[in-house]
């Protein structure tokens, strides 16, 4: 064992296991847990101080999933889905990392968790085909497979705004949320309004004393409709379970909740078409934004359902200029990620909740006492980011990752991640990543699709070792013709017409290449089987 060796004093001795897995997040975890069941030595370094991830991390107020519980949970052990208790149609950040706390209790996880051990680089080594992996403990770990599980929405995006370190007051980041802040009664302004802006405000909104709302970009934003998860959901999803379980294997995006339309928007009349709209908003989350076949990809039919949204918030907001400010009008409907909320446009009725328009007026500096835009001065006592995440790529980016010659990951994806199938990368044999780009991942329900990947990483270094294989490597003409499918697929939706995180627009010189796989995670899936099925299809094994 290595622990406890500094810079200075004796080198570190190496530590071997089959394989290291980075990151205790979902992915991480069940990882492990699959591993560990075929009889490998495998070993999780995690930055954080326990399991969870995202719902580790994340803990502002509102924090919640936008997936309705049960959909959002694993499935591989029907007993941790019987024995587990969801209180909410959408979990709160507390209860999912109850969850990840019970999971890895339940599977006794956390002997194989290095916490507060951040992976500094993974070298592959040409001659004894080991993954050499350093940590900031100082610990060297040598491993004949090392997958990625460190999150697409994990590094988080440092302000990127004149005069960031200025701010006397407290400051918070969603991200990276403290347990003992208590903002009530205090003058508080944010920037940004994604996913995490959005239920942050929500949240704070009737305990402070003023709210800032600093817009750069509007967002789309449906009703949730959350409540307490009725007990018959529960039943019924238990009692359908397999099938459920199925449906959203071999579905668009992973939840059975969707009712994906097949129909054409366009085809159906205007009174129809208002009833589904309608329907979808009472119903409330994602289902609101696929009534039809032809929104995501026929500009008509998006603006009908974005025109349906518009009227939604119009009727929401009693300011009329506020409720402008509001509305989207530079991106196609659900080309950002769509929002989940509980009752946001709402909170813009309170006179304490005022909303300031960067567009308008953009900031000029953020100053020891608040903010100054164009206009003027603002001044609170906290001052929230919610900027986001250099998302899908940021934690690779941010390991010293070498495969093949010496060659860095960040180099070969200096244009923009290149993948086969979104697990692997030509040149860093038996390297996977859980979700990564090229492959649904965050088009997706990700709890699926890290099912799914995990399953298959799980799989095929099985098969490897039942024919006495050590090396996988993906072949470039392989990645070469996925990236290809992989952009013109995209390029067959309304997607890349968004400056959205999915194409790395948030990150200043981030190429803009779109990440995810938009064909969906059942089709996805049959690729990935077809692929194992038909002797690693695409790759080099030796
Ligand atoms: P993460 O949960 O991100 O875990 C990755 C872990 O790796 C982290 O703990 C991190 O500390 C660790 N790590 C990273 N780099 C290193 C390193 N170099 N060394 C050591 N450790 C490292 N998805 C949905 O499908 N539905 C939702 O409703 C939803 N809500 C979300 C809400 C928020 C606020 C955010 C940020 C994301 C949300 N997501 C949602 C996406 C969410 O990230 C996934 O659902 C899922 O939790 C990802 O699990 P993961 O294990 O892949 O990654
Ligand atoms: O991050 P975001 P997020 N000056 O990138 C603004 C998941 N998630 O953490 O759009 C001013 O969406 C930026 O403005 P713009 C979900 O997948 C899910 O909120 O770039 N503003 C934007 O408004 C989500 O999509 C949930 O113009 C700046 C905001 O900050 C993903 O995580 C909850 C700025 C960032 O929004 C990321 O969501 C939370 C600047 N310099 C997260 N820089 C659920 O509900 C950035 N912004 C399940």
């Amino acid at each position: 064992d290595s622990k406890g060796t500094d810079a200075g004093k004796a080198p570190a001795k190496t530590t071997k296991y089959d394989a290291v897995i980075v990151g205790a997040g979902f992915a991480g975890m069940y990882m492990l847990h699959r591993l560990r069941g075929m009889g490998l030595n495998a070993h999780v370094f995690e930055a954080g101080s326990d399991v969870g991830g995202t719902w580790f991390w994340n803990r502002y107020p509102g924090a919640r999933v936008d997936i309705e519980s049960q959909e959002y949970s694993f499935s591989f052990s029907k007993d941790l889905e019987e024995e587990w208790q969801w209180t909410e149609r959408y979990a709160p950040q507390g209860e999912l990392l109850d969850y990840a706390n019970h999971i890895a209790d339940r599977f006794d996880l956390r002997r194989d968790i290095s916490f507060n051990t951040r992976v500094e680089s993974a070298r592959y080594d040409d001659q004894s085909g080991l993954w050499r992996i350093m940590t900031d403990q100082g610990e060297t770990i040598e491993a004949r497979y090392c997958v990625m599980a460190t999150g697409c929405l994990s590094a988080a995006k440092t302000p990127d705004i004149p005069g960031a370190g200025n701010f006397k007051g407290e400051t918070l980041s969603t991200a990276t949320w403290p347990d003992d802040t208590d903002l009530t009664g205090k003058r508080v302004g944010i920037i940004g309004t994604g996913s995490s802006g959005i239920q942050t405000i929500t949240t704070i909104a009737p305990q402070v004393e003023e709210l800032y709302v600093f817009q750069r970009t509007p967002n789309y934003s449906v009703p949730a409709h959350n409540r307490p998860l009725d007990p018959s959901v529960r039943e019924d999803w238990l009692a359908n379970r397999e099938d459920y379980r199925q449906q959203q294997r071999e579905s668009g995006i992973g939840i059975v909740a969707l009712e994906a339309g097949e129909d054409l928007a366009l085809e159906q009349s205007e009174e129809d078409r208002q009833r589904e709209f309608e329907r979808r908003w009472a119903k409330g989350g994602f289902c609101v934004g696929a009534p039809y076949a032809d929104t995501g990809v026929d500009p008509a039919a998006n603006k009908l359902l974005a025109d349906f949204v518009a009227g939604k918030i119009r009727g929401i907001v009693k300011d009329p200029h506020t409720a402008d400010l509001l509305i989207p009008k530079t991106y196609p409907f659900g080309t950002k990620r769509l929002v989940v909320d509980t009752g946001y446009f709402e909170v813009y009725n309170q006179d304490n909740v005022h909303l300031i328009d960067l567009n308008e007026t953009p900031i000029e500096t953020i100053t020891e006492t608040g903010l100054r835009t164009s206009e003027r001065d603002y001044e609170f006592d906290t001052l929230i980011y919610a900027i986001g995440f250099d998302a899908m790529t940021g934690a690779l980016d941010r390991i010293d990752i070498r495969g093949r010659d010496g060659l860095k990951l960040k180099d070969k994806w200096a244009a923009g991640p290149l993948t086969y199938l979104g697990l692997t990368v030509s040149g860093f044999p038996n390297m996977f990543m859980i979700t990564g780009p090229g492959s649904p991942s965050v088009l997706s329900n990700m709890i699926v699709s890290i099912e799914q990947h995990v399953d298959w990483i799980a799989d095929c270094i099985h098969d490897m070792g039942e024919r006495q294989l050590t090396v996988v490597e993906a072949t470039p003409e392989a990645e070469a013709e996925w990236v290809a499918h992989v952009n013109e697929i995209a390029d067959t939706t309304l997607y890349p017409q968004a400056n959205s995180w999915y194409l790395g627009a948030n990150v200043p010189g981030k190429p803009r290449v779109f990440m995810p796989y938009v064909g969906g995670v059942g089709v996805y899936r049959e690729v990935c089987d077809e692929v194992a099925a038909n002797g690693y299809k695409g790759f080099t094994l030796s």
